[in-house]
């Protein structure tokens, strides 16, 4: 049976919405990131890049959540979760990079500077940079909403969909860019959150809305990244 690793409300939320949509027998394993399961040995032989999700098949693990959700919707294709023609698939692919290397990046340099620079200073540097990379990516996909359809590549939902939701979710929380000046973006998430297979990862996952702000003080600031890091108190900071 497949198995699918993730740490609840990370990105990995993705893969994990296109996983219950595809109506595959998969067995789920959450990570604890506070505990730091994910840079133990027993999952860094899985990736050891140390970073959810994996899919673990019975031909061996799979990395990268965009080759994670094209494998699943290749795997089952009688639940159409992305077109088979080429060139429209590569449309679904060149989107999924476009979050995963530009949209994804970005964010990183808010939650996780250390992995970037060391110390408060480049730290902040960093993430005030942010909003306006966000809001210049974002704006192009807002672009490509603005023809009305209600998915990210037209009627037809994909794996693209969970994928910009867990994005446009962490924009939500207002930390990295201003929510409000992307409407179409934001009904596409709640487009995505009112789905079924959405509402029942959520729930088995057991962080609630990923889009919810945090209640002030619980996020950490940025000047207190690298304390927090080196002492591997991150926990509240999973999904960026
Ligand atoms: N390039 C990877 C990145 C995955 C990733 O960054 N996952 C985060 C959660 S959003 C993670 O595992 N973080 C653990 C860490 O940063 O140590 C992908 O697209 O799948």
């Amino acid at each position: 049976m497949l198995k699918f690793f993730y740490i609840a409300g990370a990105c990995s939320v993705a893969p994990h919405i296109v996983l219950e949509e595809s109506g595959a027998d998969y067995e789920e394993i959450a990570i604890d990131y506070a505990a730091g399961d994910h840079r133990k040995p027993e999952f860094l032989r899985l990736n050891p890049k140390g970073f959810v999700g994996v899919l673990v098949t019975e031909r061996g693990p799979i990395s990268e959540n965009p080759a994670i959700m094209a494998y699943v919707a290749q795997q089952f294709p009688e639940a159409q979760l992305a077109p088979t023609d080429p060139f429209d698939f590569a449309q679904v692919q060149s989107f999924n990079m476009f979050l995963a290397s530009a949209v994804h990046v970005t964010f990183r340099h808010l939650s996780r500077p250390t992995l970037f620079a060391d110390g408060p200073e480049a730290a902040k540097a960093l993430a005030a940079k942010v909003p306006e990379m966000t809001h210049k990516y974002f704006g192009m996909i807002e672009e490509q909403l603005s023809d009305g359809r209600p998915w990210i590549h037209g009627d037809t939902w994909t794996i693209s969909d969970p994928y910009l939701f867990i994005y446009a979710s962490y924009l939500q929380r207002g930390d990295r860019g201003d929510p409000e000046l992307f409407p179409l973006v934001r009904a596409h998430r709640e487009r995505v959150l009112a789905r079924p297979a959405t509402q029942r990862v959520l729930e088995r996952e057991g962080k609630g809305d990923p889009g919810a702000r945090r209640p002030p003080g619980q996020a950490l600031r940025i000047a207190e990244w690298d304390k927090a890091e080196q002492q591997g108190k991150t926990a509240n900071l999973a999904g960026s």
